[in-house]
C-alpha cells in the first residue's frame, strides 16, 4: 500500500512536472526536485487559502503577474514577481497583519526561500480526476451483504464522537459515556470533517487529499467498509437525509478538480460527477470554484452545495440522478461554512471575503437575504437560540473581528429583526472559528484559536443566552488540560455537545509531536468535568457527536 507521504509526493510531482511551462530565461526557477518539494508544501500548507491555481480566496492572489482595473479606470499591475523574492520571504516567514500566519516556526529557511521562488513561477494546473480515476481508486472493503445485520457492540452510538486527528490522518471514535477511545481509524491526509448517515450507523470522513472513508459502527470495533478518492483535494462530505433516501447516497465536494461526486451511500461507488466551473456573481469565468460546505435539506431530496470562488449556491435535487436538476442561486464571494436556522428551512452561509452571510430559503429555492456583518464571518455550523428581546437568532463568530454576530431568523413573527445583525456580543479575541450551543443549554460558547495572542487562542468565552447583559466568562481551557509546556500554542478549538446536551467538549490542538487533549466541561456549572489524554490523540481538532451531526442539532 502507498504511504500518504508517497501519495502527496506523487501529486506534487504531477502538479509540478507534467504541466510545467517554459519560463523566460531570467525568470525565477528551481531544480525539478526543489520544485516538486515546494509544490508538495504548497498543496499541504498554502492551497487551502490561496487556491491550487493561486487565484486567491481567503488568502491573496499569488499569480506572478496580475492586473486589476479600479472603478475609476486606472489599471493596477501587481503579482508575486513585482513583490519580489525578499518581500515574499518575509511575508512567508513572519505573516502579515491581514491575517496571513507566520511559517518561520514550521518551515526551514531553505523551504521559505524556495517557496518564495515557487510562487513567482507560473502556477501549474494539476490533472483532472474523472470517473475512470475514481473507479480505479474505489475499494469496497466489506460488501453490504457481508456486514452485521445488527449492532454487534454495546456502545451507545448516539453519544460517540468522531474526532479528527488532523496531523495523524486518523479519526478517533470516542465513547462519550465512558470517555474511552473506542477505536482509531486510518483516514486521508490531514483529515478534515466527519458527517453521519441519516440512520446514525455510518460515519463518512473526508481527507484533504480527497480520500473518503466510510466507517460502519455496527461491527464490534469501528470498521472502514469502503473508500474512494473523490478528487485531489477536498473538504466536504454529506449524506442523503430525505425520507425514502436515508443512507442511500453520499456527496463529496472537491477543491480540485472543482466538482462534486454523488456516490452510493453504503458502498461509495461513484455514480455521478458534476463540474462546478462557471461564471462568478460578477459574470466572470472562474476555472477553480471549489466546493465549500454541503448540507442535506430535510424536507426535500436536496443538497445545498456552496461554491467558494463564484459565490454561487447550487441546490442539487437527488431524486433523479440521470436527469439531475440544479438550481443556481447568486449570493456573494467567497462562500465557506454555514448551518441551518432552528426550523431547518433557511441555510445561512458565510461569504467571508464580502463580510456577509448569505441566507437561502430552501422552501422557495431562492436567496432570502445577504446580511452585512463584521469582517470574515466563520460560523462552523453556527448556533441557534431564542434571544430574550429579538426572538430566534443564529450566531456566527468572526475570523476578522472580536464579536459574535446574532442574526434574526424569524421573518414570520419578527419581521423587523429578520436577516439583520440584531446584536453583537464581544468575544475575547478575533481569530474565532466556531460557536456552539444546544437546545437544552442556556450557554453559548465561542473559541478564538487563530488569535495571535496565546492566551486568547487557548481560551473560550461563554455567554448566558437568557441574560446577555451579564458579563460573559472567559475560561482558559488549555490550562485546564494541564499539559506539559511545548513549543506550539495549545489552541482551544471547536465546541461540541454530547447527545444529552449537558457536556461541552473542546479540543486542545497542540503541535504534532506534543501532547494534545480533549477537555470536557460541565455545561451547567461551566466547570471542568474530565480531560481525555492519550498519546494517540495527535492534534485533535473537529469533533462530531453522532446524534447532533445526524440531526443537525446546534
Ligand atoms: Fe475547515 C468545516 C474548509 C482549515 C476545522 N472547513 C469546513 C468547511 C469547509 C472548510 C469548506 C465546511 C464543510 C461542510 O460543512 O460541509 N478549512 C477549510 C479550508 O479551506 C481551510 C481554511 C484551509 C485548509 O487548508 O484546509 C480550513 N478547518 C481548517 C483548520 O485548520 C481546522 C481549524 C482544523 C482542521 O482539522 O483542519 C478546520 N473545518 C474544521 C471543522 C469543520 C470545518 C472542525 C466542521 C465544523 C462543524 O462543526 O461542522
Amino acid at each position: 500500500m502507498k504511504s500518504k507521504h508517497l501519495v502527496v509526493s506523487a501529486l506534487a510531482m504531477a502538479i509540478s512536472g507534467a504541466f510545467g511551462l517554459a519560463m523566460a530565461a531570467d525568470a525565477p526557477t528551481l531544480s525539478p526536485e526543489a520544485k516538486a518539494a515546494s509544490a508538495k508544501l504548497y498543496f499541504e500548507r498554502c492551497a487551502g487559502c490561496h487556491g491550487i491555481l493561486r487565484k486567491g480566496a481567503t488568502g491573496k492572489n499569488l499569480e506572478p503577474v496580475t492586473s486589476a482595473k479600479k472603478p475609476d479606470g486606472t489599471v493596477v499591475e501587481g503579482g508575486t514577481l513585482k513583490l519580489g523574492h525578499n518581500r515574499l520571504e518575509k511575508i512567508i516567514a513572519y505573516g502579515t497583519e491581514g491575517g496571513m500566519v507566520n511559517f518561520d516556526d514550521l518551515l526551514t529557511k531553505e523551504e521559505i526561500s524556495n517557496m518564495a521562488t515557487y510562487i513567482q513561477m507560473k502556477p501549474d494546473t494539476p490533472p483532472e480526476w474523472g470517473m475512470k480515476d475514481m473507479m480505479n481508486s474505489w475499494k469496497l472493503v466489506v460488501k453490504p451483504e457481508d456486514r452485521p445485520k445488527k449492532q454487534m457492540n454495546k456502545i451507545n452510538l448516539k453519544n460517540v464522537f468522531s474526532v479528527t486527528l488532523r496531523d495523524a490522518g486518523e479519526v478517533a471514535l470516542i465513547d462519550g459515556d465512558t470517555k474511552q477511545i473506542w477505536g482509531i481509524v486510518k483516514t486521508g491526509y490531514a483529515v478534515h470533517i466527519s458527517r453521519v448517515s441519516k440512520s446514525g450507523r455510518y460515519v463518512y470522513v473526508i481527507g484533504r487529499d480527497g480520500k473518503l472513508d466510510l466507517i460502519d459502527m455496527w461491527f464490534e470495533k469501528p470498521t472502514v467498509v469502503a473508500t474512494l478518492k473523490v478528487g485531489i483535494e477536498a473538504r466536504s462530505v454529506e449524506t442523503s437525509k430525505f425520507k425514502g433516501f436515508e443512507d442511500k447516497y453520499a456527496i463529496a465536494g472537491s477543491y480540485w478538480p472543482p466538482q462534486y461526486v454523488i456516490t452510493d451511500g453504503e458502498t461509495l461507488k461513484p455514480l455521478k460527477i458534476m463540474s462546478t466551473r462557471g461564471q462568478d456573481v460578477d459574470g466572470e469565468y472562474h476555472p477553480e470554484p471549489r466546493v465549500a460546505s454541503i448540507v442535506a435539506t430535510e424536507g426535500k431530496p436536496e443538497w445545498v452545495v456552496n461554491l467558494k470562488e463564484t459565490g454561487m449556491i447550487r441546490l442539487v435535487d437527488y431524486s433523479d440522478l440521470k436527469n439531475l436538476k440544479e438550481t443556481t442561486i447568486e449570493s456573494a464571494k467567497f462562500l465557506h461554512d454555514g448551518g441551518w436556522d432552528s426550523t431547518k428551512r433557511y441555510f445561512l452561509v458565510a461569504a467571508n471575503a464580502s463580510n456577509k452571510v448569505a441566507v437561502v430559503d430552501t422552501k422557495t429555492g431562492k436567496l432570502a437575504a445577504l446580511v452585512d456583518t463584521k469582517a470574515k464571518p466563520h460560523p462552523g455550523r453556527g448556533a441557534n437560540f431564542v434571544h430574550p428581546k429579538f426572538g430566534p437568532v443564529w450566531a456566527t463568530s468572526h475570523l476578522g473581528a472580536d464579536v459574535i454576530s446574532l442574526i434574526g431568523t424569524d421573518p414570520a413573527k419578527h419581521p423587523k429583526e429578520a436577516w439583520k445583525v440584531v446584536a453583537e456580543l464581544k468575544n475575547h479575541g478575533s481569530g474565532s472559528l466556531f460557536v456552539k450551543t444546544h437546545p437544552k443549554s442556556t450557554n453559548l460558547w465561542a473559541d478564538a484559536p487563530l488569535s495571535a495572542e496565546k492566551d486568547q487562542a487557548e481560551s473560550v468565552t461563554v455567554y448566558d443566552i437568557k441574560n446577555l447583559d451579564k458579563a460573559p466568562e472567559v475560561i482558559n481551557i488549555a490550562k485546564l488540560a494541564d499539559l506539559p509546556e511545548g513549543k506550539a500554542v495549545k489552541r482551544a478549538v471547536h465546541a461540541e455537545y454530547n447527545a444529552t446536551g449537558d457536556e461541552v467538549w473542546f479540543s486542545i490542538w497542540a503541535g504534532k509531536t506534543e501532547a494534545s487533549a480533549i477537555v470536557i466541561m460541565d455545561d451547567k456549572t461551566r466547570k471542568l468535568k474530565h480531560v481525555i489524554k492519550d498519546p494517540k490523540l495527535i492534534t485533535p481538532t473537529g469533533k462530531f457527536n453522532i446524534l447532533n451531526t445526524q440531526h443537525d442539532i446546534y
